[in-house]
């Protein structure tokens, strides 16, 4: 199976990467993770980008908060699918890393999920990887339906305490 690349512009992201970092544990996809960033090592982060596909990787996770250049400059470096965390910030929230990464230029694309939505952007990986993994189909459908049921039961709850 091709490897997902996770990578983060500072080890301060990485409580929310962790969240992506679990969630392909729980599928059993493999990942490496990385500390790049488009600004403080941007020769680092150029190189794993334009190595990525020879060297196994199916899908890269760019994780950043701020002026969140990372995924745009990954993707910059590789035709493999990018996709962008947007990081949140203590002053602005993280609305300006949401629009440094989806706010990319024609030809160099970054499918960006919600601040913070690091769970997604796994979920998304594992989609894409599904494409040529039949067994990650399987996981992926079985998931969906664990987490309907989960919400089902709450609304049963719900339903209950308010209209009996
Ligand atoms: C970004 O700046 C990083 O992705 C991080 O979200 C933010 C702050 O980095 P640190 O100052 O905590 O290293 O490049």
């Amino acid at each position: 199976m091709k490897k997902v690349g996770i990578i983060m512009g500072s080890d301060s992201d990485l409580p929310i990467v962790e969240k992506a970092i679990n969630t392909l544990k729980e599928f059993e996809v493999p990942f490496e993770v990385h500390v790049f960033s488009a600004h403080r090592t941007p020769v680092e982060a150029k190189e794993f980008s334009a190595g990525a596909r020879e060297n196994g990787f199916g899908v890269i996770i760019a994780a950043a908060g701020m002026a969140a250049h990372l995924a745009g400059a990954v993707a910059a470096n590789t035709t493999l699918p990018v996709i962008g965390i947007p990081v949140k910030s203590q002053n602005l929230g993280g609305m300006e890393a949401l629009l440094s990464t989806v706010q990319m230029p024609s030809g160099i694309p970054v499918a960006t999920v919600a601040i913070d939505g690091a769970v997604n952007a796994a979920l998304l990986a594992i989609e894409m990887l599904s494409l040529s993994e039949p067994s990650l189909e399987k996981k992926l459908a079985d998931k969906r339906a664990a987490d309907t049921a989960k919400v089902l039961e709450k609304n049963k709850a719900i339903e209950e305490k308010y209209n009996s």
